[in-house]
C-alpha cells in the first residue's frame, strides 16, 4: 500500500513495484546496478520484516540506500479489506508488537532514525542522504487506520471501483 502514495514521482525517479509490498529486495539490486544514483525503499512496517536482515548486506557492501518505513503498526492493506468487507473483524493484522526498527537498524550496523512529527521528515531525509557509506533506515510513525483508494472489490470490475471520501 505504501507504494500507492507515490503519485507523479515517476518523472524524476524510477519506481520498482511488486504487489503491495512494493520493493522487497529490489532496492538492493537497484543500488548495486546504479551506484551513482540513490535507491530509496518506501516500505510498510509489515513488508520490511520480510527482508530487513538484508540491512547487513548493505552494511557489508557499503551501499548507501535509504529505507523509509511508513509505520502504521498494521498490515494495513489487509486491515483495510477487513474494515470494509468484513465488518472490522480484524484478524492477524495488528502489528503493535513490532520490533524497534531504529535499534534493529543499528544492530545491523546501519544508521537508524525515528520520525514522529511531520516537520521532522525533510531535515531527517537530508541527514539520511548525507550518509554514503552504508544504509539508513528512517522509521516514520503514520496514521494507524487510514484507508487507501481507489479500490476494486474482489471479483468485480472497474465499474465497481470504490473511491474514498476525499476522492472524486
Ligand atoms: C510476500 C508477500 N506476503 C504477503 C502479501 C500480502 N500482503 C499484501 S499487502 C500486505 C500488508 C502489508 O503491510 P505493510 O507492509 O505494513 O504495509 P501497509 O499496507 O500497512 O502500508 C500483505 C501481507 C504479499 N503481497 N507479499
Ligand atoms: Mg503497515
Amino acid at each position: 500500500m505504501a507504494a500507492e502514495m507515490i503519485t507523479g514521482a515517476e518523472a524524476f525517479m524510477r519506481v520498482l513495484r511488486e504487489e503491495n509490498v512494493a520493493t522487497i529486495f529490489g532496492y538492493i539490486g537497484a543500488q548495486i546496478g546504479r551506484p551513482d544514483e540513490l535507491a530509496v525503499d518506501i516500505a510498510g512496517d509489515g513488508s520490511i520484516q520480510v527482508c530487513m536482515q538484508e540491512l547487513s548486506t548493505g552494511t557489508i557492501e557499503k551501499l548507501p540506500y535509504e529505507i523509509i518505513i511508513l509505520n502504521n503498526s498494521f498490515l494495513g492493506m489487509v486491515r483495510q479489506w477487513q474494515d470494509i468487507f468484513f465488518d472490522r473483524r480484524y484478524s492477524g493484522v495488528n502489528l503493535t508488537g513490532n520490533p524497534d526498527f531504529v535499534e534493529l537498524a543499528e544492530a545491523h550496523g546501519a544508521v537508524g532514525l525515528r520520525c514522529t512529527d511531520r516537520d521532522e521528515i525533510v531535515p531527517m531525509l537530508e541527514q539520511a542522504m548525507e550518509v554514503d557509506d552504508g544504509p539508513v533506515l528512517v522509521d516514520c510513525a503514520v496514521a494507524k487506520e487510514e484507508n487507501m483508494f481507489p479500490l476494486i472489490p474482489a471479483g468485480q470490475s472497474y465499474e465497481e471501483i470504490m473511491h474514498g471520501a476525499d476522492e472524486a
